[in-house]
């Protein structure tokens, strides 16, 4: 049979760089070709060649109802049939900014942004503005976009400011970064100790879900909280992956941790380019034309990415929404932690709300180096082997995991069957 997968690779390839627009989805971490997909429907998609999957990446998170949710596609064509973008403010841009306050008691004001790195270079700024300093705490393994302070990497020891860790990235600029262990309060308070007038802002993930999925410890963020506060530091809870993803008032709510700024992306989309940045009052007052931190966009806030966006976030306002998605994936995770230990496979499963992460390691990850303890060949022949079973995970050992509400009871049982089967015989 022509595998259209193959061939549409290899045709990409030629005025795509790596045939992709998005590095991750090249496949190169767990080798092969990537499926090139033609249509999702619910929890399954269908790629090039009519080969149907259960989908476990949900296009990277945002689709928290599952592909083409009925009321979503119908308030995308509605708004696309008034017009695609006006660059100019619209009501629905206000509906989205006051439900997005109400929903965060955190946020007082928000702007609307395309993309999850606009989001979080934009909040960065506005720390920096906002307290005049420049220093940046963010924490190993933890990834918020592309923006030069943020790709990258460690110094050479704890209190060293970092280097970059992409090509492209002027080194003056990764030096007012300091990379520290996530979940390790102690680096944090010697770092404050160290620098604390200088530091403009600590930004986390307060679930990761860029290294695989790491779960917080709940003093971890509580010291972030009391430390930026002792020092007049800005607190941003990069919520991009987390936000209304993890529960109805995102990983700060699940926490109890009130953050100064947060970003969001993803689900606040719906599937759809929308993400946005927001926080205390007098902190978004310093972005212009209130005050003088820069920023625009020409399609921010596009009224076809909110009206997506709105109806999904409606959508999970449903009660009992939350309850039911972190049942499933809570499930999944049972089920396939269950047939590794029947089978005596050294893996793991971990569910917080609607995503989870997989671990070729008998316990649970706590920070990015032992993230790197987990066996990166084991977790590839797995995803090979779930691939061709029809189940569709993020293909690479350092990335999450996303359930939908579309996902059926019925769908987990046979995601944990397919495990199942591949364990016996492992
Ligand atoms: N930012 C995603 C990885 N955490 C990749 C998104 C994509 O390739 O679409």
């Amino acid at each position: 049979m022509t595998d259209r997968n193959q061939q549409l690779f290899e045709r990409a390839q030629r005025h795509i760089p790596g045939g992709v627009n998005s590095p991750v989805r090249a496949f190169r971490s767990v080798g092969g070709t990537p499926c090139f997909f033609a249509s999702g429907s619910g929890s399954r998609v269908m790629d090039v060649n009519g080969k149907s999957y259960l989908d476990y990446v949900g296009s990277w998170g945002p689709l928290i109802l599952g592909h083409a949710h009925p009321e979503v596609i119908a308030a995308v064509q509605e708004s696309a049939a008034k017009g695609l973008s006006f660059g100019a403010p619209t009501e629905l841009e206000i509906e989205m900014a006051d439900l997005l306050c109400k929903l965060l008691p955190s946020m007082d004001m928000v702007r609307l942004v395309n993309s999850g790195t606009e989001a979080t270079m934009s909040a960065i700024r506005l720390a920096r503005g906002y307290t005049g300093r420049d220093v940046l705490i963010k924490f190993e393994g933890c990834y918020h976009g592309h923006s030069d302070s943020l790709l990258v990497k460690a110094g050479s020891g704890l209190l060293t400011f970092g280097n970059p860790n992409s090509g492209g990235v002027p080194a003056d600029l990764a030096q007012h970064t300091l990379v520290l262990d996530y979940n390790d309060d102690i680096q944090v308070e010697r770092a404050f100790a160290h620098y604390g007038e200088r530091i403009a802002a600590v930004i986390v993930e307060p679930v990761a879900g860029n290294m695989n999925l790491v779960a917080p410890r709940p003093e971890f963020l509580q010291s972030l909280r009391t430390l930026c506060t002792q020092h007049g530091s800005v607190l941003i809870f990069d919520e991009v992956m987390t936000g209304f993803r993890v529960g109805p008032a995102c990983a700060q709510g699940l926490y109890s941790i009130r953050p100064d700024l947060t970003t969001l992306g993803k689900v606040i989309g719906g599937g759809m380019p929308l993400a946005a940045f927001g926080g205390k009052r007098e902190i978004m007052e310093q972005i212009a034309p209130l005050g003088p931190v820069y920023q625009a966009g020409t399609l921010s806030g596009n009224p076809v990415a909110v009206a997506a966006g709105l109806a999904t976030l409606k959508l999970i306002q449903k009660p009992g929404f939350f309850v039911d998605l972190e049942r499933k994936t809570d499930a999944l995770c049972e089920g396939l932690n269950a047939t590794a230990v029947n089978n005596g496979v050294a893996f793991s499963a971990q569910p917080v709300g609607g995503m989870f992460g997989l671990y070729f390691r008998a316990h649970w990850p706590r920070n990015f180096k032992e993230i790197m303890q987990c066996n990166k060949e084991a977790f590839n022949r797995f995803f090979h082997a779930m691939l061709d079973a029809g189940h569709y995970f993020a293909p690479s050992a350092y990335e999450a995991g996303f359930v939908s509400a579309a996902h059926s009871d019925a769908d987990i049982a046979e995601t944990i069957d397919a495990a199942e089967t591949i364990f016996k015989n492992w």
